[in-house]
């Protein structure tokens, strides 16, 4: 059943499956393997007041990992699919990697924020960053020792909400992939979308959390399910 014919409008969502056959470890691989916690007990501001150092390795690790990865077909797909969709396209991502960028894409909102950004809390300022911040390096606005990773932690208000709502309200298809719905408010997506009239379609490697809510479901690897599902949109 293709609920895609006639679609203008699409808001698609993706979690750290459309990055797991990149090489990213997604987060129910990671979980609890590193240093013995659990990603929830170190993405929190809790964990970074109480323990900083133990935080910001585990965020240099990450952000020197991604660097050395690269998009695979479901990012190259989506990149694809931004460029020529004639109607809107929204990207909104729950990773903290660049590989939709670049792959191309170009409307891409990080909703939990980038690995590749540091923020200062002394001066509220973001600045690009590709090395470590371990050492507490000076931020490049203020000078202050002051940097954290530009991530949103559990407890913490995820970027661009409003914006995100919005494109779903003029949505005509909610597309989510490679996401586990475990962690809200994007898992609550599909929900807002049903309640919008939204049609619903979940593409991921395993029925997630919360694949009874959609309309439609394909399961399998995303770099083989998404670029034959962006092929059947744009007619081959
Ligand atoms: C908020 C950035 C409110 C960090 C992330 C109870 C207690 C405490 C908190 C809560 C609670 N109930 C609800 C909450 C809120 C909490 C939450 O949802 N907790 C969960 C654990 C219950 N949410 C929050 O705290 C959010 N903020 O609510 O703020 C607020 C209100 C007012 C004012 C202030 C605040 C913030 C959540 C953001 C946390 N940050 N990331 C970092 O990256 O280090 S979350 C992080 O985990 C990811 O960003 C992602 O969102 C989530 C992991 O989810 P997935 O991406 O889905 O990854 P996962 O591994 O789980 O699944 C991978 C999927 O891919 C699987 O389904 C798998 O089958 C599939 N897959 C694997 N391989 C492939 C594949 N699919 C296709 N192809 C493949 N090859």
């Amino acid at each position: 059943m293709t609920i895609m014919t006639g679609s203008r409008n699409i808001v698609i969502l993706t979690g750290a499956g459309v990055s797991a056959e990149s090489g990213i470890d997604t987060f129910r691989d990671a979980g609890g393997l590193w240093e013995k916690h659990r990603v929830e007990d170190v993405a929190t501001p809790e964990a970074f007041a109480r323990d900083p150092e133990l935080v910001l390795r585990f965020y240099d690790m990450r952000r020197k990992a991604i660097q050395t990865k690269q998009p695979n077909a479901a990012h190259e797909a989506l990149a694809r699919l931004d460029r020529e969709w004639d109607g809107d396209l929204l990207i909104v991502t729950q990773n903290v990697d660049d590989l939709h960028e670049r792959a191309g894409a170009r409307n891409v909102l990080h909703m939990h924020g980038t690995h590749l950004n540091a923020w200062c809390t002394a001066c509220d300022v973001r600045s690009r960053w590709t090395g470590t911040l371990i050492e507490r390096p000076p931020c490049p606005d203020c000078g202050e020792p002051a940097l954290r990773p530009d991530v949103v932690w559990f407890g913490e208000m995820p970027y661009e909400m409003e914006r995100i709502y919005t494109a779903l309200r003029s949505a005509d298809l909610f597309v989510s992939i490679g996401t586990s719905g475990a962690v809200y408010p994007a898992a609550g997506f599909v929900r807002d979308a049903r309640n919008l009239g939204v049609e619903t379609l979940e593409l991921n490697l395993e029925p997630s959390q919360g694949s009874h809510w959609f309309d439609e479901a394909r399961h399998g690897p995303a770099s083989q399910i998404v670029p034959s599902w962006v092929d059947e949109l744009l007619g081959g």
